[in-house]
Formats: C-alpha cells, sequence, structure tokens
C-alpha cells in the first residue's frame, strides 16, 4: 500500500538491552519496508538532535550530573516534543521504526530504585506502539558482544536489573524474539511479524495511547 489518507502507519517499537542488537535490526526493517515501496521512516530515542535531547546526551557520557527524577522527566519530554509529529506522519500512512521508547524510560529509571508507576506517569498520553519487538539477550551475553561503549548505564550489574524492569512492562503488543538467533533469522521474524501489523493498521485498527 502506498497509504492513502484513509489508511495509517504502524508505530513498531524495538526495546531491550544495550547490545541486544536493536540498533541493527531497527535500520534493516527499514531498508526492508523501503524495498517493498511502504513510506517509514526510522526513529530512535533518545533524539539527542533536540536541546532536551542535548542534555540527555551529556548526562550519558557523565560530563552533567542529574538527580534520577530530572533526567527521567527529560527522557519523557524528549518523546513528548515528538508526539505530534509522529501522530502527523503516522496519518498520513507512513509507518515509524522506533529505537527505544516509553519502556526504556521506565526500565531503565525503575532499575534505579524510582517507583514504577511514578516512572510510568508522565508517559501517559503518548501514542501507544502497534507492536513492541523485545530482543531479548541474557545480560551476561549483551556484555560479551565486543563490550559496552562506556555510557552510564552499560555495566552488567545494573543491565540485570533493566531486564526485570523490562519484564513487568509486557502486555499484548509485546513480541518477545530470542535474541541470541543468528542475524537473519530474527530479521525474518521481525519482517514477519511487522508485514502483519501494518496491515492491521491499514484495514482500520485505531492509534490508541499509553498506557492501553
Ligand atoms: N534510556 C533511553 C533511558 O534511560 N530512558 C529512556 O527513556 C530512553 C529512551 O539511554 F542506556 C537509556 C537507555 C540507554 C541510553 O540509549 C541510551 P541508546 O539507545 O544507546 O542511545
Amino acid at each position: 500500500s502506498s497509504g492513502g489518507n484513509d489508511s495509517r502507519g504502524a508505530l513498531v517499537v524495538l526495546e531491550g538491552l544495550d547490545r541486544c542488537g536493536k540498533t541493527t535490526q531497527s535500520s534493516s526493517l527499514h531498508k526492508y519496508l523501503e524495498g517493498l515501496g511502504h513510506p517509514a521512516e526510522l526513529w530512535r530515542f533518545p533524539d539527542r538532535t533536540t536541546s532536551v535531547g542535548q542534555m540527555i546526551s551529556s548526562y550519558l557520557s557523565n560530563q552533567s550530573q542529574l538527580d534520577d527524577c530530572t533526567i527521567h522527566l527529560l527522557f519523557s519530554a524528549n518523546r513528548w516534543e515528538k508526539r505530534s509529529l509522529m501522530e502527523s506522519k503516522l496519518k498520513s500512512g507512513t509507518t515509524i521504526i522506533v529505537d527505544r521508547y516509553s519502556y526504556s524510560g521506565v526500565a531503565f529509571s525503575s532499575a534505579k530504585g524510582l517507583d514504577f508507576d511514578w516512572c510510568k506517569a508522565p508517559e501517559n498520553g503518548l501514542l501507544a506502539p502497534d507492536v513492541v519487538l523485545y530482543l531479548d539477550i541474557p545480560p551476561e551475553k549483551a556484555a560479551e558482544r565486543g563490550g559496552y561503549g562506556g555510557e552510564r548505564y552499560e555495566q552488567l550489574e545494573f543491565q540485570m536489573k533493566v531486564r526485570q524492569s523490562y519484564q513487568a512492562l509486557h502486555d499484548a503488543s509485546w513480541k518477545i524474539i530470542d535474541a541470541c538467533q543468528p542475524v537473519k533469522d530474527i530479521e525474518k521474524q521481525l519482517q514477519e511479524i511487522v508485514f502483519k501489523s501494518i496491515e492491521t493498521c491499514r484495514k482500520g485498527k485505531s492509534l490508541t495511547c499509553l498506557w492501553s
């Protein structure tokens, strides 16, 4: 479908621990959709290009300090500042592949010890994904993959807590994919899931908000 006025695009989110393969798979999905001639964009959060995003980037690279609540709200604000653009793109028929979203926001902050429901609250009203592709990897395996890059959260102990937090966020829109499979196998599975999700949206599935 070329996505006319009457059909919307799908909101597809990829989630998982650092080094689970999200970024590789996101861009591969994007290429797949382009190959099909389906209008698609590749997004990521944090979006480090905005002024809020620059504050986040500086925090992540340990160039600035912020308390846990403040950085949590900045991550959320970084999604809110893109919300209306996201909605108009989807409504005009473009599918958006997003590398991390509100689930990262809640999983990472609650892994620090912040209250789970407090972490969810500022995400309330953002667009709900049509499908969440969770690339599941044991934290030990992720750590073996060429090591972490040295950003603030890239430590084994912390990633273990993040994985537990993610487990409390699963809902019906989640697909859990074994991220230890060969890259090509994962690609195939994701393509199949996303293709179906786009079809469902095209046939009139309505756009909803978190946390539905
Ligand atoms: N992260 C990402 C959060 O803590 N909260 C959020 O809302 C988002 C979107 O930021 F460690 C964390 C997850 C990760 C770090 O992400 C940077 P990328 O994908 O490596 O840029």
